[in-house]
């Protein structure tokens, strides 16, 4: 798709009515849109520095500070064999599969469920010590649009998850004894068919999902730089692997959702 593609268009037409008529609505299109965007961009010219690699998954950071905190975005791309784009995002997106695959979660509340498609999470994390624990409060959104550059009768949609921090008057930042991190994340996942499979019935064995994951976490406290970026270094690959490795093992013995 061009430049000129319409994001929030395609995402207005797969939204569900309870999402399109909530008060988050217009800021869910809007940052869907520029998430779907700078995800598909690919690394451009940007500054990105390849800092893991690890057979098919890559990790890309551009080093970032705001106001002396470290905010370093984060570009990954990964392949797994075996599972949809689908099946990506559906693990991602809903909560009762959560506290299989995150690895950095000491709670997680659904403080309203939207509509099917959108969630509201408050979520408290590890600590890491010495530092104080972190929580978080973000709108969680599953979307698919046409994918114009993988056109196939079994695989018509490019899949994603957008995970955005939101202000919510019942759970106030700091409140607690957390502070409140600002994330900005997106998992898109594009299914590939492998050429053999023309003709014939697709199995499991036909499949790839090309995966796509970007993140901008700004910690909301002060944490030395040099510890922050360890911890990104460990806890990013840690998670992409261990995401897929479940769902590899959840998806192997079920039949394919497209
Ligand atoms: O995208 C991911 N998960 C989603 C669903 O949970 C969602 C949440 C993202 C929040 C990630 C931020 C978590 C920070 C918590 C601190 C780390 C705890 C480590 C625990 C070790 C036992 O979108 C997958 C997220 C993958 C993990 C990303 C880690 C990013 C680290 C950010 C650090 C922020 C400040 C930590 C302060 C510590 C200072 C030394």
């Amino acid at each position: 798709q061009t430049a000129q593609t319409n994001w929030g268009e395609l995402i207005r037409a797969a939204a569900t009515n309870a999402s399109l008529k909530h008060a988050y609505w217009p800021e869910i299109e809007r940052v869907v849109a520029e998430q779907i965007r700078s995800a598909r961009m690919g690394l451009g010219k940007g500054a990105w520095q390849l800092f893991v690699e690890d057979g098919e998954m890559k990790m890309y950071r551009r080093e970032v500070e705001e106001d002396g905190l470290v905010v370093d975005p984060l570009k990954a791309t990964h392949q797994v064999k075996g599972i949809t784009g689908r099946e990506l995002c559906h693990y991602f997106f809903y909560p009762e599969y959560r506290y299989d695959w995150e690895g950095t979660l000491e709670t997680m509340n659904v403080i309203d469920k939207i509509a099917e498609d959108t969630i509201l999470f408050h979520q408290i994390h590890k600590r890491i010590w010495p530092a104080a624990q972190r929580d978080a409060t973000f709108w969680s959104h599953l979307t698919h649009v046409p994918d114009e550059e993988n056109k196939s009768e079994d695989s018509p949609h490019l899949w994603a998850t957008v995970n955005s921090s939101v202000e919510l008057p019942s759970h106030p930042p700091n409140g607690g004894k957390q502070v409140r991190i600002y994330l900005t994340i997106i998992l898109m996942g594009q299914t590939i068919i492998s050429p053999a499979a023309k003709g014939r019935e697709i199995k499991r064995d036909d499949i790839t999902c090309k995966i796509t994951y970007c993140a901008v976490v700004n910690p909301g406290g002060w944490a030395p730089s040099s510890v922050l970026r360890a911890v990104y270094k460990r806890e990013y690959p840690k998670f992409l692997k261990r995401f897929t490795a479940y769902l590899f093992a959840v998806s192997a013995a079920r039949p394919r959702v497209f």
